[in-house]
């Protein structure tokens, strides 16, 4: 038989295609699983008697998309154990998937997917997962004008303005990637928050992004404006304790309940960076969060009460969450848990946990990390966070004895509250790819992984989404996961070695400017408060002869951070103030070891270059275009954050730069 002319040439087209470069935007994430073939469909069959919605979705995923034997799927809903969790069993020729919960069926066809496409030996199964936090949410940064505060990946997902009328794909797309890592809530709105967003017209708008999301297992959560009463509805004013404010909360959770029947609850920044909250009033936090909470209680709602707090006093910055905090310990209610940034000053590159988790025993606590990279070089730097996050969740608390780890403090493991939960602020704009840089994305898909299970390692969630969002071909891999692994250190070497923090040009946060004005605007927003550079050393003295946040850790840390020697060198310019001279574990003096880092996360840098050129056959042209001039940008940047840093630090300590590193131009 003769083929058509027009169908010879699309088949070259298929064929060539790959050696064109066709265009490949990223915004598939790490979803790219292939239609499989009818003929696949009629060999194995995908069993599920359930007729629930989310359920059904987890059914044709697999009908779509799975290659391999049978699929028998059991909601059992004697198998609470699991939670939102599940159970593969099989082999080549059948697989049974268990849950629980709907939603446990759809986690459990992603798993089975992910298998699939990560060419996972999948001969013989028995899987059981639970996911280690109840709830995994997002913070969005999102204003209603859809700017996104710290977001650099465009304008907001939600576009606001056409809600609920016009619903973009996109929020369906938002909500299958959520749910493919377990994602299982997201807050829409800036916690700097509008109280507009408690109108009627716009919890019609929440409405209809819920409305979508329910299916994916995702509930919505909204950041509530403490003075919400009074601006919307002219109360005199919005304390806590006067029965009309307690009331005008009452009514307003009611209706937003009426449309929203699984609607999560509110999260809640108060007197902090000009927010209003109950202190406005005379109040403490507790009455401010068990106002709310007591307003949400009856339909099951939580409150998520931040305690990224602080003044521009004489006290340390980075006290003052513990200072407020412990004191209220016990006196919040159940439905109330206190969301802990995991630094105690602010998402820097590298910080010590913040001191608050494990100390308040009596109430319920969450940590809040940042995936949006507004102090790791925003959408401009390929930055792997998975280590950062796990450097939280394992660092040793203490606050029980040993192996009290923030993971531990936090999951529930050693304290029950109502429901653990584990937030990060979201990455996520309307830019093509989601988040900017292709590389970002995995620190979303990460920080989902982990939210689930806090004991995956950062290597192996970094493969999994190399292999999903690229190839699996080994020779891609290996180097390209070497680089996720070593990036996070290469930004703090050629940003902040060594402890140094908080030395970001004022307000924007992407360029160096440790020689901020001393004089003018907040001391706490002026970078010399944090590193004190002078002729004697380097670094913030937070021992007992500087403001003491030692103390604030359980011993033995306390001794060990307070101690110049015992003080992991990573830290050191956190803990102390240490002469240019100081002699490091390793010989050199403290200045020869500042240089070196500066020009080691440099050096790294460039590493990443070459790695990348020589990977291009297995990229697409457009990713690997965008990636590589990523890079440049990156490149560039870290020899400038060495130059300023280093040639700002050297009018103090007045000494050479070693003579085998690259000289300042
Ligand atoms: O670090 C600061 C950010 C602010 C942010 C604040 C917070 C939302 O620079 O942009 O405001 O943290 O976490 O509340």
């Amino acid at each position: 038989m003769t083929m058509l002319p027009i169908k010879k040439y699309l088949i070259y087209f298929f064929f060539l295609l790959p050696f064109f470069g066709y265009a490949e935007d990223g915004s598939q994430l790490w979803l790219r699983y292939k239609p499989v073939d009818a003929q696949t469909q009629k060999q194995r069959h995908i069993r599920l008697q359930d007729k629930h919605e989310t359920a059904l979705l987890a059914k044709q995923e697999l009908d779509s998309y799975w290659r391999g034997p049978s699929i028998e799927m059991h909601l059992d809903k004697k198998a609470k154990r699991l939670k939102e969790g599940y159970q593969i069993k099989g082999d080549t020729s059948a697989v049974y998937l268990t849950a629980a919960e709907p939603i446990g069926l759809l986690y459990g066809a992603y798993h089975l997917l992910r298998l699939q496409e990560t060419k996972a030996d999948m001969r013989h199964l028995y899987i059981e997962e639970i996911p280690d936090y109840d709830i995994r949410i997002l913070n969005h940064w999102d204003n209603l004008d859809r700017t996104v505060e710290r977001g650099y990946a465009g304008y907001s997902l939600w576009r606001w303005e056409e809600l609920p009328h016009k619903l973009s794909p996109r929020y369906e797309e938002y909500a299958r990637a959520n749910a493919s890592i377990g994602i299982n809530a997201t807050v829409l709105n800036n916690v700097n928050a509008s109280p507009q967003i408690l109108t009627g017209d716009y919890i019609q708008k929440v409405k209809a992004l819920a409305d979508i999301f329910r299916k994916y297992g995702i509930r919505v959560y909204l950041s509530a404006n403490f003075s919400s009463p009074k601006v919307l509805d002219g109360l005199a004013d919005s304390d806590p304790l006067r029965k009309e404010v307690q009331d005008w909360w009452k009514v307003k959770v009611k209706e937003i309940y009426q449309h929203i029947p699984d609607f999560g609850g509110f999260l809640v920044k108060a007197n902090s960076e000009g927010q209003p909250g109950p202190q406005d009033y005379g109040r403490t936090h507790a009455d401010g969060a068990n106002m709310l909470a007591d307003a949400l209680k009856p339909y099951g709602g939580l409150v998520m009460w931040r305690a990224f707090v602080y003044n521009p006093t004489e006290e340390d910055r980075a006290k003052q969450a513990y200072q407020e905090f412990v004191p209220l310990d016990g006196e919040f209610r159940d439905n109330v848990i206190i969301q802990i940034k995991n630094g105690p000053v602010d998402f820097q590159p590298r910080e010590p946990f913040t001191p608050l988790f494990g100390a308040m025993k009596h109430t319920a606590q969450m940590i809040e990390f940042q995936i949006t990279q507004e102090y790791l070089g925003f959408s401009n730097h390929l930055a792997y966070l998975a280590p950062l996050f796990k450097e939280t969740l394992d660092a040793d608390t203490y606050s029980e004895g040993k192996g009290s780890t923030v993971a531990r403090v936090t999951d529930g493991s050693m304290f029950r509250g109502e429901k653990t939960a584990v937030s990060a602020v979201a990455n996520i704009g309307e830019d093509t790819n989601w988040t900017g840089h292709h590389f970002a994305q995995a620190n979303w898909y990460a920080f989902g992984r982990l939210a689930w299970n806090h004991q995956l390692s950062s290597e192996d969630i970094a493969n999994e989404w190399i292999r999903q969002t690229f190839t699996n071909a080994v020779d891609f891999v290996t180097p390209v996961r070497q680089m996720m692994m070593d990036s996070r250190e290469a930004v703090v070497d050629y940003m902040m070695p060594l402890g140094l923090h908080h030395i970001f040009a004022f307000d924007h946060h992407y360029g160096p400017e440790p020689w901020g004005d001393r004089k003018g605007g907040r001391p706490d927003w002026m970078p010399w408060y944090y590193h004190n550079a002078d002729t004697i050393g380097l670094g913030f003295d937070r021992t007992a002869t500087g403001s003491n946040a030692v103390s604030q850790y359980y011993p033995p840390l306390d001794s060990i951070y307070g101690g110049i020697n015992s003080c992991p060198e990573s830290l050191l310019l956190w803990f102390h103030h240490v002469p240019w001279t100081h002699t490091m574990k390793n010989g050199r003096t403290l200045w020869d070891e500042l240089c070196i880092h500066y020009d080691r996360g440099v050096q790294q840098v460039r590493g990443f270059q070459k790695t990348w050129d020589k990977l291009q056959a297995h990229v697409d042209q457009q990713r690997f275009l965008e990636v590589q001039s990523k890079l440049k940008i990156q490149s560039k940047d870290a020899v400038w954050w060495k130059d300023a840093c280093l040639l700002y630090f050297q009018t103090f300590s007045k000494m050479p730069i070693p003579y085998d590193l690259e000289r300042p131009v």
